[in-house]
């Protein structure tokens, strides 16, 4: 028996009935991240990716206030074009369900609605963190991957964010930070950071190796693997900088803070970089989708060889 407030895909809660590899998708990203109609283009090519190497997409949204875990295309198309969906992370989950809303999960809510459903990798863009606009704005999302055990993909932490700050905070919450063929903490619209990742690894197979001994010691977190966007799309860190330090400041004079923040920040980035930044989000996402499906792929191999 699943969890009643969940709502399971057909084709998920075979894959996940079979101990086939299941891969979970954030929504916020269709839902608030990214401008129509690239948001449902890009929903579709992550559920494609996915699936070619191998796993079953569970894209995670709410819709009219049920928690679904794998959309059809029909509800991909409805959630791309909702009017104002909510942005769901963990306090939100309830107001959703009692306003029979729809919305798209962040990666804290796509992280609990996935770990409710028993899927162990998950794939986004950029994960939230501690906002440089405000010393009190922190992601939920960094508590969500202190305790949550999940293997999450992603290309740094939005390079929007106080990154040595978002850092400090994984280290304190105890989330290994693994840098994939990289010794260096991917920032999001770039490769470099000049920041340290807590380990590096190069293939699936040694991540899905090192999740297995993490978990195995009782540890409960997320393992969050930071996979550099590919280098045809990256945007030097110099380039980024002055863009990033404009929309900040535009946000501050324009008091947008709490849920807004980072949507505002993503598009006016966008804006001042001519598309190039959403261009180089597209990419990093695909790539993690690919990533992640490698890695599904892995740990259910190491979960048969447990079960020896
Ligand atoms: N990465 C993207 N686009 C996004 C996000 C991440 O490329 O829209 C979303 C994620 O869902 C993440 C959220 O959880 O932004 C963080 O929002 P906040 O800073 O308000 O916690
Ligand atoms: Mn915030």
């Amino acid at each position: 028996m699943r969890h009643p407030h969940l709502s399971l895909s057909p084709a998920v809660n075979r894959a996940l009935n079979s101990g086939a590899p299941v891969v979970a998708l954030e929504s916020t990203v269709i839902t608030h991240g990214l401008p129509k109609p690239q948001n449902l283009e890009l929903a579709r090519e992550m559920e494609a990716q996915v699936t070619a190497h191998g796993a079953t997409p569970a894209t995670i949204a709410l819709l009219d206030g049920k928690i679904r875990v794998g959309l059809t295309d029909e509800e991909l198309v409805r959630l791309s074009e909702a009017d104002s969906p909510l942005k769901v992370s963990h306090r939100d989950f309830a107001t959703a369900i009692v306003k029979k809303a729809d919305g798209g999960t962040t990666v804290a809510g796509t992280l609990h609605a996935a770990s409710l459903a028993g899927v162990q990798v998950f794939a986004t863009g950029g994960i939230g963190g501690v906002h440089k606009e405000s010393a009190f704005d922190i992601s939920t999302d960094l508590q969500a991957l202190a305790h949550t055990p999940m293997l999450v993909v992603c290309a740094g932490a939005k390079a929007i964010l106080d990154l040595p700050a978002t850092l400090e905070y994984l280290e304190t919450l105890g989330v290994p930070v693994i840098g994939y063929k990289t010794d260096e903490f991917p920032a999001f619209y770039s490769r470099e950071s000049g920041l340290d990742v807590s380990a590096r690894l190069d293939s699936p197979k040694a991540i899905a190796e090192f999740a297995k001994a993490h978990w195995a010691l009782g540890f409960k977190s997320a393992v969050l693997v930071t996979n550099p966007v590919p280098e045809s799309e990256a945007i030097p860190k110099s380039e980024m900088e002055p863009m990033i330090v404009q929309a900040s400041a535009e946000a501050v004079k324009q008091g947008i803070h709490g849920q807004q923040l980072t949507p505002f920040l993503l598009s006016r980035i966008s804006e001042l970089t001519k598309g190039q930044s959403l261009k180089a989000n597209l990419a990093l996402l695909l790539n993690n989708a690919k990533l992640a499906a490698e890695i599904a792929v892995e740990t259910n191999v190491k979960k048969r060889e447990w079960a020896i």
